[in-house]
């Protein structure tokens, strides 16, 4: 696949479309998009409603949502090997959605003071922050990687959750995490990715 157009921030989930096309190592083009009035112009809300970044725009097919943006490039670029194979799809599948749902619902309501009561737990897709904790440690425990040993786009994006929220004590300092975060940081996309988007 050519003509790959990321629209991002360096201080945004854009970082994490960055990393991801960083692993395809296909070409791109990448326009950096100012927060306030340019997320909000008729042009760019034409790609994404929203009015946030990221956006991936692949041969003209729009693509919105992190996770989404990881798991198409996967599949645009097979050669890259990021995709999961028939055995890893259920572990690939299930934690990049926990990690785009779940997961960082519990971090931003920890982040803004929402903690569910106990009926409330019911109907929040997170039921309560310690519960998502337990259940994304307990993986990496026992899992290197999102699907196993091998690593896949799904570390991508639920990786770059773990280390952000690793960052600002959104998640807390659980051996599995950071053992999961040295593993990711050594990766040379990651690395080149990091410099073109600079510091956080
Ligand atoms: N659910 C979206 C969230 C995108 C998002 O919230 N982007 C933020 C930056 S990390 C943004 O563009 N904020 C600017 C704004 O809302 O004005 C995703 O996963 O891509």
């Amino acid at each position: 696949m050519t003509g790959l157009k990321l629209y991002t921030h360096p201080k945004s989930r854009g970082r994490i479309a960055r990393w991801m096309l960083e692993e395809t190592g296909r070409p791109y083009e990448t326009e950096v998009m100012d927060y306030g009035a340019p997320l909000q112009s008729a042009a760019f809300r034409a790609l994404n409603p929203m009015g946030k970044v990221p956006v991936l725009v692949a041969e003209g097919q729009v693509v919105t949502e992190t996770a989404a943006i990881c798991a198409f490039l996967a599949e645009a670029c097979p050669e890259a090997g990021l995709a999961p194979l028939p055995s890893e799809r259920a572990n690939y599948l299930r934690w990049m959605f926990f990690a785009a749902g779940p997961l960082e619902q519990a971090i931003s309501a920890r982040m803004f003071g929402f903690e569910p009561s106990a009926e409330q737990r019911r109907s929040v897709g997170f039921g309560d922050y310690d519960s998502t904790v337990i259940a994304l440690a307990g993986w990496l425990t026992d899992h290197d990687h999102v699907t196993g040993v091998r690593f896949t786009a799904a570390d991508v994006y639920v990786g770059s959750q773990v280390m952000f929220a690793l960052s600002f004590g959104g998640l807390p300092a659980h051996p599995a995490f950071l053992a999961y975060r040295e593993r990711l940081a050594a990766r040379p996309a990651f690395r080149r990715a990091s410099e073109l988007d600079g510091p956080m």
